[in-house]
This record gives C-alpha cells, structure tokens and sequence, in this order.
C-alpha cells in the first residue's frame, strides 16, 4: 500500500532563504507533491517558487502563517501523511525529514511528529530547549487531519493549538531531535529592533492561541468528537495494480 506525502511550505518574504529549503525537500524524494503557499510577499519569494518543480499557491495579501497552511491543506486532500516546513530553514537534510516522515508513515494512527531542533546555533539551541512546542517542523496523520477544524484565524498560535489539541485527544505527539538544523531568527531577516517587535507580535498571537481561542474552541468542540482513537483505522486505498 503507497502512503501518499505531501510538504506544505508557508512563505512570507523568504526570497533569500527558501531555494535552498524547497531544493532539499524536492530532492529528497520523499513528497508526492511539495505545495508553497506565498502569504503575500512583497519581495521576489514568488519567482523563487515558479523557479522550482513545486505547487505554488499566491496570496494576494498577507493573512498569516496559519492561513497559508490551510490554503496548502485544500490542495492536498487525499494525502495520508503531510509535512509542515518553514521556509527558512538552515542545515535541512533528507535524513532530517525521513525521522519526522517515519513514526507516521510506519503507523498512521499516530497523530503527529513534532521536531526539536539541537546542536545547531546557540540561541536558536536555547529557545528550542524551552518553548519546542512552537517548532513549526511537523507532519501530521490524515487521522490528525481529518479531526482538524479550519485554522485559517490562528496566525502564529497554530503550533501551540495542534500540540494542545493531539495531548486533549490523548495520544498527544511524537517528538524527534533535529541535530544541526536551525532557522534565521526574526532579529536576523529584519533588523534588531523591527525584528524583536515582530517576535512580540508572534507571542501575543500564540498567548492569544494558547490563553483563548484553544480553551474556548476545545470546551465547545471535544465533547462532540466521537472518533474512538483507540480503534482507529486507516481508510482503505486501493492497491496500485488495481
Ligand atoms: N504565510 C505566512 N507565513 C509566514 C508569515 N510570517 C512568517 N511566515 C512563514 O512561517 C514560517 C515561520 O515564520 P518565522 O517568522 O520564521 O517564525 P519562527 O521561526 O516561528 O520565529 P522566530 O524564532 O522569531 O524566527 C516561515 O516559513 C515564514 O516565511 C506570514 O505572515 N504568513
Ligand atoms: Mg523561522
């Protein structure tokens, strides 16, 4: 039985950094299709993507990282397994990608893999170590994805809703260690000041995801789920020859 893979990249200003990111999820071979959601980027991200054997999706104006990954997630409803990458991502490898890939593609009852980036760059190393649960390095079970809401609101607090939401249904995810790979921090993409001021943003919007939108959403919302998670199992596909 083929489990079908896709990645879905959310970019808003990475002309500089995303090539080398999409190169390296394209050449590992391990996506059926590599969709890029462009979140209304005023520099040259575009021309980066259309450059590349990749989707591309363009939004025509800024509307958050969440939302470019639910734009991503329409195009790829048939996929049993589905990888979120930032595109920003520095010292990404193919064996990276294949140890958050496995525990999903092995047993697709698993809800989600969650990277943890180690031994790459100090500062990025000690925020890791403290606040993993905002690493945006996912893949996600159709499983997982079938019992998502639309996430299209929850702009930087994604990360904090998946993770809280996986640990309410139970099974919770499964962390993996990502040795040497880190990411170019706001300060570093903008400048000190505007940079920081950008990150105060991004933490309001998880503290707004993490204090609000999930406990409100969650009171309304897990009562109603009724998928048994202890009796999972995986839609059946059928065989390739036939
Ligand atoms: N679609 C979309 N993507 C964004 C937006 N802001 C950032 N991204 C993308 O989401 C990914 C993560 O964003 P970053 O700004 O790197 O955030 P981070 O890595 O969590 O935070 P830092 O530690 O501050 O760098 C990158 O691929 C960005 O290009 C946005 O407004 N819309
Ligand atoms: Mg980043």
């Amino acid at each position: 039985m083929k489990v079908k893979t896709s990645a879905i990249v959310p970019a808003h200003n990475e002309e500089p950094r995303i090539g080398t990111v999409l190169d390296t999820l394209v050449s590992s071979d391990l996506f059926d299709l590599v969709v890029v959601v462009d979140d209304g980027s005023t520099d040259d991200t575009w021309n980066e993507i259309l450059a590349r054997p990749v989707a591309g999706i363009r939004h025509p104006t800024n509307l958050g990282k969440a939302a470019a990954l639910q734009s991503g997630l329409h195009r790829v409803p048939d996929s049993d397994a589905v990888a979120f990458i930032d595109a920003d991502l520095l010292g990404l490898k193919t064996e990276h990608l294949e140890s958050l890939l496995e525990p999903i593609t092995e047993n697709p009852t698993h809800l989600m893999t969650v990277a943890q980036f180690h031994r790459a760059r100090a500062p990025v190393d000690a925020v890791q170590k403290w606040f993993s649960i905002l690493n945006g390095q996912r893949v996600l079970s159709r499983r997982f994805l079938n019992l998502l809401p639309d996430i299209t609101p929850l702009r930087f607090g994604i990360e904090v809703f998946m993770t809280r939401y996986a640990r309410d249904l139970g099974p919770g995810h499964i962390q993996v260690p990502w040795r040497g790979v880190s990411h170019v921090m706001k300060e570093e993409k903008y400048g000190l000041l505007p940079g920081f001021a950008r990150r105060l943003i991004m933490y309001k919007e998880v503290m707004a995801a993490y204090l609000g939108y999930y406990p409100r959403w969650a009171k309304r919302n897990l009562g109603r789920i009724d998928t048994p998670l202890d009796v999972f199992e995986p839609p059946a596909r059928k065989a390739a020859s036939d």
